[in-house]
């Protein structure tokens, strides 16, 4: 991998400026290209090494999100000779795209940290779903990066166009149409890329994030599916997210494509997507209105007159029901924590008169 400096990977003033005070202490800056388990795969002023979180760190984050994911600049100690380092903090992500992680916990899982901008890619052909869209959309404005959405494989339509226009439909900000498997049909998506920016591309299994990135490189940089069998459904081609330059500047992160697609983040989530449905969800007469049945309900009453439609109603409310229940488990979890601090400080007082005493019944 070519590699000239942290510049590169997207290193400016801000960066540098929360690092200093780590620079005075010997310490080495380092952005986050790939990670699996506890070993990573740094860019640093040695170049592209390897390294581990310290011990310290790993046993103290009380999840995977307060580890260093892809996309994050790290502090490490360097040990030159080995080439190695071993990263004891992480600098606070500007964005970031997580989602709720796979699987029946509530933990948030973080996909990629300090991300410019999202490319949201869709196809155009049997899985294009604005209903899914519009949940990226969330998972993207939620972490405070700039969603832009392609439209991939305008080949295999008449009328991409259509297409276009119905995600314009739910989505105000840049559309592009792409074909990743001819040389200049990645034109636009390459005019939007900038030196020292990064940029992620998120979206279903097979809508060929793999074959733009390699697009924009003009060569096989990354593994993509072979040709599909039956409904082509099951198989992800990407394992692992990854982080790659490009030789004309822009920092690329390829990510396998997603099954399970929940926001994490609260309430704020629904913001932008559904923003014009929270302005009137505020109008209605009750202020805990579950937009069901209530009279006076203002989402109900804009359904009826087909002013919003009816899965754009649905989907609507599948998200607050899944907000919902993460708050719920958020609460839950949180409940036990403190029932467990203050069984803690019942014992410490209990092992003051008996120190053998024990809670048998935990
Ligand atoms: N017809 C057509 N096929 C495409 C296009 N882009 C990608 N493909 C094909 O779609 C399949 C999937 O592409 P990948 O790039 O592996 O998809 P991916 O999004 O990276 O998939 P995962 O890594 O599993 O998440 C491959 O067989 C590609 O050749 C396109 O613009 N048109
Ligand atoms: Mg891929
Ligand atoms: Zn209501």
């Amino acid at each position: 991998m070519e590699f000239h400096s942290l510049k590169t990977v997207g290193l400016d003033d801000e960066w540098q400026r929360l690092f200093l005070p780590f620079a005075d202490q010997g310490y080495a800056l380092g952005r986050v290209a790939i990670q699996e388990r506890n070993q990573y795969k740094v860019y640093s002023s040695l170049g592209f090494i390897d390294a581990q979180v310290t011990g310290k760190y790993l046993y103290t984050a009380d999840s995977q999100a307060e580890l260093p994911q892809v996309g994050d600049w790290v502090v490490m100690m360097l040990f030159e000779d080995e080439n190695k380092g071993i990263i004891s903090e992480c600098l606070p992500r500007r964005t970031k795209i997580s989602r709720k992680a796979a699987g029946q916990r509530t933990d948030e899982q973080v996909i990629a940290a300090n991300i410019d901008t999202i490319f949201i890619i869709t196809s155009a052909d049997a899985n294009f779903n604005l209903r899914r869209l519009e949940r990226y959309l969330l998972m993207v404005t939620a972490g405070k990066a700039e969603p832009v959405i392609v439209l991939n494989k305008t080949d295999l339509t008449d009328s991409p166009e259509t297409l276009i226009d119905q995600i314009r439909s739910v989505f105000s900000g840049t559309v592009l149409p792409a074909f990743a498997l001819q040389e200049n049909g990645v034109k636009g998506l390459r005019s939007l890329i900038q030196p020292g920016k990064t940029y992620a591309f998120v979206g279903s299994s097979g809508v060929g994030k793999s074959s733009l990135i390699n697009a924009l490189f003009g060569k096989e940089l990354f593994l993509t599916q072979d040709i599909r069998q039956g409904d082509g459904k099951g198989r992800h081609t990407t394992t692992r997210r990854h982080m790659v330059v490009l030789p004309s500047g822009g920092v690329l992160i390829d990510t396998p494509g997603m099954r399970e697609l929940q926001p994490w983040e609260g309430q704020s989530g629904t913001a932008e997507t559904f923003s014009d449905l929270d302005r009137l969800a505020k109008q209605c007469r009750f202020k805990d209105c579950s937009h069901r049945t209530e009279i006076g309900c203002a989402i109900l009453e804009a359904l009826e007159t087909k002013s919003i439609e009816q899965d754009r109603y649905d989907s609507y409310m599948r998200l607050l029901k899944e907000q919902a229940f993460l708050e719920n488990r958020k609460e839950e979890r949180e409940n036990k924590r403190q029932w467990e601090k203050s069984i803690g400080k019942t014992m410490k007082q209990f092992r003051k008169i008996d120190p053998k005493y024990k809670f048998l019944d935990r």
